[in-house]
């Protein structure tokens, strides 16, 4: 049994998850590997099939297990990990993990910016922005959901064929470089139409991803607002204690 004389009950499927996660990661299971079934969960571990079957569940939402119609649960691969010190396109991202990247165009045009879009990228009466809407693949699979705008002096990038990477466009056509970002991460589950394109459930965790990519002159280039498979990203942020990060400097919003 799991549960400890007194211990509630609701405590018991988290225990299961400890000791299942803690077999994943000390990698007694590997990736690939299945888990037992809810009634082996149940038996070996003294618990209700509902009780594994609520562990099994929010291993498969953080992306630990993955479920298989019919064939029970497997070890998921490990997450794509992406490392937020330095300013990186999705390609060079990719390619520094040893993945295939790819984009599938799924719109493209010249848009008027909502406000939240123009004050993010600092427009002036000129709303006119280039949206770019892109399904993200790594090796094939897809990751991520991109919605791009770019100032309209940007409007070149639509002759260009927009299935490789958009930093590499803006560096060559525009002679446009990059400076630092601005990212916000935030929780969110995707809608019906996301999942479908993410190869999700929908209602499954996302990770939503806004960020305003800046040139050397602290001019906004780019507002990204993304959607990235919270099964399949890992974010590693670098926090320094006390005192500037040499070369920082990008205001947050934080006001003061
Ligand atoms: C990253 C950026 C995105 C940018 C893309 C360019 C985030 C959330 N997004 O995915 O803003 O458009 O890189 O990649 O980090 P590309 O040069 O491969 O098209």
């Amino acid at each position: 049994m799991l549960g400890l004389p007194g211990a509630p009950r609701t405590a018991l499927y988290y225990r299961l998850i400890q000791i299942l996660r803690e077999q994943i990661e000390a990698g007694g299971l590997q990736p690939g590997d299945r888990l037992p079934s809810e009634r082996e969960l149940s038996a070996r571990y003294g618990v209700s099939r509902m009780t594994a079957r609520h562990a099994l569940e929010i291993l498969a939402n953080e992306g630990l297990v993955e479920r298989r119609q019919g064939s029970g649960s497997f070890v998921a691969r490990p997450k794509i990990h992406q490392q937020g010190e330095t300013l990186r396109s999705f390609t060079e991202d990719m390619r520094q993990l040893g993945l295939e990247p790819g984009a599938k165009v799924l719109s493209a045009g010249i848009r008027e910016a909502s406000a939240h879009v123009a004050r993010a990228l600092g427009l002036g009466a000129d709303r006119r922005v280039v949206r770019l809407e892109r399904l993200r693949t790594a090796s094939g699979e897809p990751v991520a959901l991109e919605v791009s705008h770019l100032p309209a002096r940007f409007a070149g990038v639509l002759e260009e064929d927009l299935t490789g990477s958009l930093y590499a466009i803006l560096a060559r056509r525009f002679g446009q470089s990059l400076a630092y970002a601005d990212q916000y991460l935030a929780a969110s589950t995707a809608g019906e139409h996301e999942a479908q394109l993410l190869g999700v459930r929908p209602g499954s965790p996302v990770l939503r991803i806004e960020r305003v990519t800046y040139g050397p002159d602290h001019v906004p280039v780019e507002f990204v607002s993304s959607m990235y498979r919270g099964d399949r990203y890992r974010f590693h942020v670098r926090l320094v204690r006390n005192g500037p990060v040499p070369g920082g400097g990008a205001d947050t919003g934080s006001g003061g």
